[in-house]
């Protein structure tokens, strides 16, 4: 999608096969306000066949603040909320369900609706600085950016609770152990790998790719009889298309990379 069609809020750029999104809205700490939700929506929805990995960062000493808390303050309305919440869910939605692989650099409060974003993210690079919180608990509101669906499924309903319950901050190292984030790196350097992921990700078979991301998640759901039987249909996808013949041919005439291990 053209920067030129996104609100001010969001930046594009491109480093080859990668799209960058950053947020760009370092004065309100990267709040997200609806046009901004409505941006990441069409973002994702419109990326184009040459982008093969995504990253995504943020603007200034934080990634984000989570929801713009101006957009919901005033008169209650109940639909209103509703559907608020629901373009949030639809945002989020395409980041997970994106067509590629889509990387997050996270550093300074990754927050509320900030967690929930990043927590829809598939690979989750923290700094040293990156914390995380669910304010929603002390500000009298609830998740409503899907965090009580992903969440849970990252670090479990017990830590969740703590901290919407408490208010407790999870730090990067925490987070790392937890489940928040699958790195931790040095501050300044969370832009860096995600790209370096972001370029390796990008050279995979796009069938293991869609395979990772569209199948994984969901036979992960289901119950090991019908995931079993899942996972036999997309490996024969995956396996039978060209790339995999030719990824095969390579390591077996010697001339793929073997698998080794540095720290
Ligand atoms: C904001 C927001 C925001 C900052 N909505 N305006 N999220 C929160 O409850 C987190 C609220 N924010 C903070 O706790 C702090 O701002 C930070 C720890 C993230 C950063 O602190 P700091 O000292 O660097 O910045 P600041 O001075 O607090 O904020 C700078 C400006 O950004 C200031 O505005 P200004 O006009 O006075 O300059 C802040 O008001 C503004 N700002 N965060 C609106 N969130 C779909 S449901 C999701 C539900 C949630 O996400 S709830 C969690 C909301």
């Amino acid at each position: 999608m053209p920067s030129a069609a996104l609100p001010e809020t969001l930046e594009v750029t491109r480093d080859e096969a990668v799209a960058i999104l950053k947020l760009n809205r370092p004065e309100k700490r990267n709040a997200l306000d609806d046009d901004t939700i409505e941006g990441i929506r069409a973002f994702f929805a419109g990326l184009g066949p040459d982008v093969r990995a995504v990253v995504v960062h943020g603007a200034g000493a934080h990634f984000c603040a989570g929801l713009d808390l101006g957009e919901i303050s005033g008169a209650p309305d109940i639909l209103r909320s509703i559907r608020h919440s629901r373009m949030w869910h639809k945002a989020f939605d395409e980041i997970q369900y994106a067509p590629v692989p889509v990387f997050a650099a996270l550093h300074g409060a990754v927050v509320g609706g900030g967690l929930e974003l990043a927590a829809a993210t598939h690979v989750r690079i923290a700094e040293s600085s990156a914390y995380y919180a669910l304010p929603e608990g002390q500000r009298g509101i609830f998740v409503g950016g899907g965090g009580s669906v992903r969440v849970p499924r990252l670090v479990g309903v017990p830590l969740m609770q703590d901290m919407m319950l408490t208010g407790r901050t999870i730090s990067a190292r925490d987070g790392l152990m937890f489940g928040f984030s699958q790195y931790v790196v040095d501050d300044g350097a969370a832009l860096p790998k995600a790209m370096e992921l972001a370029h390796k990700a990008a050279g995979n078979a796009p069938a293991t790719n869609f395979a990772v991301l569209h199948a994984l998640p969901r036979i992960a759901e289901m119950g090991p009889e019908e995931g079993l039987f899942t996972e036999s249909l997309m490996a024969a996808i995956a396996d039978t298309h060209p790339d995999a013949q030719e990824r095969l041919r390579a390591f077996l005439e010697k001339r793929a990379a073997k698998v080794t291990h540095r720290e």
